[in-house]
């Protein structure tokens, strides 16, 4: 495998962005430039009739199967020395990840069981809440996302200098994100975005939904349902400005979280999944995500489905692609012209100009039939 210095790395990425290229866009199966580049995490997709509706009740995420939620067990605290040792009476926590084709929203179902949940004032470390943060590289750019007062070219470390400010506001979370979420708001919003880019965490790019029944202070267990919208690129300068990263299925994005579990007036815990706390700023440090195809178990046995593209709409020549669900073992297509073919995806030359089209596919599978119709979609000019 070639290796290319992270730093051309990120700058051929921008390029492919800039460029409007596939590739290292996305896509790419980077993950010896990962944490744990050992494990493969799984995102479950959804299937689009069954999207998560984000109200904090978790029925729509019984369809996704145990190997998809990620336990305490998946977690080390490499902060404040707890290891993998974590005692589940402090701190139990369940995770999974969803997607739904076509959509770049990435869905989190948090569940976290706490012995004393902390929220809703400032305690004496001067941080809100529990809080559940989580980073997401979409692009697997990695680099450096989150300026760190040891990085100033001047070494300077003061966070209200003009260079820190500058690169803070220009640079801080534009091609990875970091959420800190309170876990719950109270008074609060419910997430900080650690870098110039709040408004990710505003409707349309992300929603959230809570349940608990506890107060500050409190044990118990608390189901927080949100998604998220990932970007290449997100500018403090606004929506307007920014890239969403296109998921696909089948590639690889850049996830990971972190837990700080303040339980009074100490942290009790810092827990993350990459096993390493550079992740809060560094996405070199996230883990590898597939964006999985949907579970056979909730597919229809055979679907026929299908697209086409005009390959020169001039000389009516089109090709179709069958798209359909199922093991199909024979394809039958009718142009509406008098002509049929048996091929998966034939390319057809109409011979007459035609802007009423009916065209169908009718694919055999061993366990049944299915016919796809589309009436007047095909225009030959
Ligand atoms: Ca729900
Ligand atoms: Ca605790
Ligand atoms: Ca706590």
């Amino acid at each position: 495998m070639q290796t290319f210095p992270r730093a051309l790395l990120t700058k051929l990425t921008t390029l492919s962005i800039l460029a409007g290229l596939p590739g290292l866009t996305a896509g790419s199966d980077l993950k010896y430039l990962l944490a744990r580049p050992d494990l493969e995490f799984k995102i479950f997709q959804f299937p689009r009739d069954a999207m998560p509706r984000i109200d904090g009740y978790l029925c729509d995420w019984e369809i996704v199967p145990d190997s998809y939620f990620y336990d305490t067990s998946m977690l080390n605290d490499t902060v404040d020395g707890h290891g993998t040792d974590i005692d589940r009476n402090d701190l139990d926590v369940r995770v999974a990840v969803g997607w739904v084709k076509d959509l770049n929203r990435l869905y989190f179902l948090y569940e976290a069981q706490d012995d004393f949940w902390d929220f809703g004032r400032f305690n004496p470390h001067g941080y809100l809440n529990d809080i559940f943060e989580i980073v997401v590289d979409g692009d697997l750019s990695g680099g450096s996302f989150i300026l760190n007062e040891n990085l100033l070219p001047d070494g300077s470390g003061d966070r209200s200098s003009p260079e820190y400010i500058e690169n803070y506001t220009r640079f801080a979370g534009n091609h990875a994100q970091n959420y800190h979420i309170y876990t719950p708001p109270v008074n609060n919003a419910w997430v900080l975005v650690w870098g110039g880019q709040s408004w990710i965490s505003q409707f349309p790019y992300s929603n959230w939904a809570y349940n608990y029944n506890f107060e500050h202070g409190e044990s118990g267990k608390l189901t927080l349902e949100f998604w998220i919208t990932p970007f290449n690129h997100a500018p403090s300068a606004g929506p307007e400005h920014a890239v969403e990263s296109q998921l696909k299925e089948n590639e690889l994005v850049g996830i990971s979280w972190s837990i700080l579990d303040f339980d009074g007036d100490k942290r009790e815990g810092h827990y993350n999944l990459a096993h390493n706390v550079l992740m809060v700023r560094h996405a070199d440090y996230l883990c590898s995500f597939r964006l999985m195809p949907i579970e056979p178990a909730l597919l229809p046995k055979i679907r026929a489905e299908w697209t086409y593209k005009y390959v020169d709409q001039d000389r009516r020549v089109v090709a179709f692609q069958d798209e359909s669900i199922g093991e199909v073992i024979a394809w039958n297509w009718n142009f509406g012209d008098g002509n049929t073919s048996d091929e998966q995806h034939p390319i057809h030359t109409f011979a007459e100009p035609n802007m009423r089209t009916v065209i169908t596919l009718e694919v055999t599978g061993l366990i049944g039939n299915s016919k796809r119709t589309r009436y007047w979609e095909v225009l030959l000019k």
